[in-house]
């Protein structure tokens, strides 16, 4: 018989995301097989990890992963499991509980689940109320105003799983943290509305993977691989204009209030690559979009071209400077004064920096369990102490990504920390926006003092 599920395809897509790319198949469904015990033992006993949902009244989805095979009738056993709810309409409102918990199929028609001989949840299956223990019921943020009924409850076989708990425990919360960053992300408004949008411009040597780090943040916010930016390997720098790209968010079409500036890549010689006198007039603002570098001369500003007095939201409120973490030990002399010459270029300007490493292997070993602070085997890299050192950057403003390269998907972990990642470079725009001189505040998107724009002119 076909059995068609209640979930809509794209709640299906968000389920197998959330288990790390699963697949899903309908094994059971309450309706169809008029709550019939034996029958559901049947279908769902040694089929492997299984997923079992209960659709309840108001649009709320429970759902109980469970690792080890379904218990069969009459049965308890003790099953690795993984709760979530997911409010239907809101694809980022997942919270997810893992335990460790007896289950059991019992003669009086109930599937319950145990931890240390209390009960936390009983599904009647010829009843519709479920029984759920109080601290499920705040751990998912089920609100407790009456005993949530079952509309429907169906049980999917679960493949393409790795069968390690703490793998999918690690991909769930990984899942839940993305959909919170984004969240996040989309109602972020720059500090005090002293702007309309936030601009971060990306430094650094080239092929350290500043243009990656634009279609990273882009793909993350698409929900989808986008390479807008060209990225590629080769000696001399791949990008060679400047480049302001908006970023906008998949889900609702509009485009986000914070731009990546790209920029080209230095070398270690003083007449290729970026030029390090170039930096203070984007910094200001005065470089326009597809501005065509030029290695060997700085750009001049040009006042029958561009504005003498750009306003605040044209300039630059946060430094990246993006290093692969793979040569951060191994950068010249060279590029460690150019990188030390801007740096003191972005403080003067008063703009906030932080520091992005590129190219990380274990994305997973990053971030700690609450994806919140970085694990302490991670600060202590030599890396990240000499990067410390070397651009004076405090630990929490070293950031580590692992940018999209050849990837045929995405992937929680990765855009968590690429979601991370932008929003500490916003916080850190945001304090330097704190620190701005009055004037500044005052008159938001509006000019510069004068003292901004001395020693500039016509060549
Ligand atoms: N595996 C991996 N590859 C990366 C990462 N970041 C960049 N790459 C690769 O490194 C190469 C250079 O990346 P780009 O993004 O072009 O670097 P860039 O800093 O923009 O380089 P220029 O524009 O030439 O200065 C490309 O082949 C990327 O695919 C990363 O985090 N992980
Ligand atoms: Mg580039």
């Amino acid at each position: 018989m076909g059995v068609t599920s209640r979930l809509t395809w794209i709640e299906e897509k968000i389920l197998e995301k959330l288990l790390g790319d699963a697949s899903l198949t309908l094994l059971y469904q309450s309706s169809v097989h008029n709550n019939c015990l034996l029958e559901m033992t049947k279908k769902c006993s040694l089929q492997g990890s299984t997923l079992t949902v209960f659709h309840l009244e108001e649009d709320v989805v429970l759902g109980v992963f469970m690792l080890e095979d379904f218990p069969s009738s009459d049965s308890e056993k003790l099953c690795n499991c993984a709760w979530f709810s997911l409010k239907k309409n809101n694809s980022s409102g997942i919270s997810a509980l893992f335990l460790n918990t007896q289950v059991a199929v019992d003669s009086k028609d109930q599937m319950i689940f145990l931890n240390s001989g209390s009960s936390l949840f009983v599904t009647p299956l010829r009843g519709c109320s479920l029984v759920v223990d109080d601290t499920i019921m705040k751990e998912l943020e089920l609100i407790p105003k009456h005993k949530p009924q079952t509309v429907e409850c169906e049980i999917f076989r679960v493949d393409g799983i790795k069968k390690n708990f703490s793998f999918i425990k690690k991909v769930m919360t990984a899942e839940q943290h993305r959909g919170k960053l984004l969240s996040a992300l989309r109602d972020y408004r720059p500090y005090e509305d002293l702007t309309s949008e936030v601009r971060i411009l990306l430094v650094g040597p080239v092929g350290s993977g500043k243009s990656s780090f634009v279609n990273s943040v882009k793909s993350a916010f698409q929900g989808r691989l986008t390479r807008q930016a060209i990225v590629g390997s080769e000696e001399s720098s791949i990008t060679k204009q400047y480049r302001v790209y908006s970023i906008k968010d998949g889900k609702s079409g509009e485009t986000l209030p914070f731009m990546l500036c790209d920029s080209m890549g230095l070398e270690e010689r003083e007449d290729v690559g970026l030029c390090v006198d170039d930096i203070p007039h984007i910094l200001k603002g005065f470089v326009p979009d597809r501005y065509q570098f030029n290695p060997c001369a700085p750009f001049k500003l040009k006042h029958h071209t561009y504005a003498a007095t750009p306003p605040l939201k044209d300039r630059i409120h946060c430094v990246a400077f993006v290093l692969d973490i793979n040569s951060v030990n191994t950068l010249s002399d060279k590029m460690v004064a150019k990188l030390k010459k801007i740096r003191k270029d972005v403080v003067d300007c008063g703009v906030g920096h932080v520091a992005l490493l590129t190219n990380v292997k274990d994305c997973d070993e990053v971030l700690d369990d609450n994806f919140v602070n970085m694990t302490e085997s991670v600060t202590s890299l030599n890396e990240v102490q000499n990067v410390r050192h070397m651009l004076n950057v405090p630990i929490g403003n070293i950031l580590m990504v692992s940018n999209y390269a050849s990837e045929l998907r995405l992937e929680p972990m990765k855009d968590v920390l690429i979601l991370a990642a932008l929003r500490q470079m916003l916080r850190a725009a945001d304090d330097a926006f704190a620190d701005l001189p009055l004037q500044h505040s005052a008159s938001a998107d509006g000019s510069f003092n004068e003292s901004d724009i001395e020693n500039e002119g016509e060549p």
